[in-house]
């Protein structure tokens, strides 16, 4: 595993689960200087399961994230001045700031954000296939992360049976992090093992380590050839949020020794040893990637704190409802 990959392929898998680390630090210290309005949802230790998905899609294939989605925005190549904007509700945001942390969004890269409504994600995510099939466009799927949690939602299901019924190009990713806000999973599935939902639906599906980002990228690749030759596929990648559910989260729920298990499990230590472990690259370099990361995310913080407020004229602007 993991040992057949490009190096180029490796620096950019170190790179963006830093940078998607990263920038959720900044976000936190933004939001603790009273800079963000609303709140947002952080997924510190997630970040190998948007980046090792993303990285084994096209660019062309669409992809719609989570209410916990920065490292899939980032994943999928968003410009990082511009989300950070997009994160001090500035004019010059993704969403030109009327969209925040959890509607990041950018079609022109074909990644749209989360819906508030948990499960239609789903729903529109066959809508955009339904379109790759109706175009035939060749070499394209339409791709949709969801949590464990919001796996329960009736949408969910009917997205299911309308992709495997019309055979459309979807690839159903359920980040399963164990918790939907404060409850854990089994107080609300009988049967925890997610991947088995697939089965009525006549789809394939595969439950696998979210921490691992090879595991996740090799079962993502294969995931998209099927999709591709044949229909719908549902992956669970699971995986643990060590941040809290969103900033209002006093982490009641769970225990410091639950939370410091999941952080020995980082995926991004987890990359660092394997990286270095396999001589791939020394500790040296990999530091210096992430002082890399560091500077570009100090320009984007000062890009976004520098960028014009929205003017009270455009408030009616890009309103549909
Ligand atoms: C239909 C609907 N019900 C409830 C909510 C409130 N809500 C927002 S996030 C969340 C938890 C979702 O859990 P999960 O899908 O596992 O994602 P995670 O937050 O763990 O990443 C809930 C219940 C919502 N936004 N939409
Ligand atoms: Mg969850």
């Amino acid at each position: 595993m993991g040992n057949h990959y490009e190096k180029k392929l490796l620096k950019e898998m170190w790179f963006k689960m830093n940078l998607a680390r990263e920038f959720e630090n900044r976000v936190q210290w933004l939001f603790s200087m009273g800079l963000v309005h609303g709140t947002t949802h952080l997924g510190v230790g997630e970040e190998a399961t948007a980046v090792g998905s993303i990285l084994a899609l096209q660019p062309q294939d669409y992809v719609f994230g989570t209410h916990r989605g920065h490292s899939q925005a980032i994943s999928k190549g968003i410009d990082i001045n511009h989300m950070m904007a997009e994160i001090l509700a500035k004019a010059n945001g993704v969403c030109k700031g009327k969209g925040g942390s959890m509607h990041i969004a950018d079609p022109d890269i074909h990644y749209f954000g989360a819906d508030g409504i948990l499960g239609t994600s789903a729903v529109m995510c066959c809508g955009t296939a339904l379109k790759i099939k109706k175009k035939k466009e060749e070499n394209r799927i339409s791709v949709v992360f969801f949590g464990d949690g919001s796996s329960n939602e009736g949408a969910v299901f009917e997205a299911f049976n309308l992709a495997s019924v019309w055979n459309l190009p979807v690839l159903f990713i359920c980040v399963n992090n164990t918790y939907g806000m404060s409850t854990p999973i089994a107080k609300v599935m009988k049967d925890t093992d997610i991947s088995k939902r697939a089965i009525p639906f006549g789809m394939p599906s595969k439950s696998i380590d979210g921490n691992n980002v090879f595991d996740v990228y090799d079962t993502i690749s294969e995931a998209r050839e099927y999709v591709l030759q044949n229909g719908p596929m549902l992956v669970v990648e699971n995986t643990y949020r060590i941040s809290g559910h969103s900033k209002s989260d006093g982490n009641l729920y769970r225990t410091k020794e639950e939370i410091n298990t999941w952080k020995e499990k980082c995926p991004i230590k987890y990359l660092r040893h394997y990286l270095t472990e396999h001589r791939i690259f020394d500790n040296t370099e990999l530091d210096e990637m992430v002082r890399q990361v560091k500077e570009q995310l100090d320009k984007a913080v000062e890009f976004a704190k520098i960028s014009p407020e929205p003017s009270v004229e455009d408030i009616y602007e890009d309103v549909f409802a």
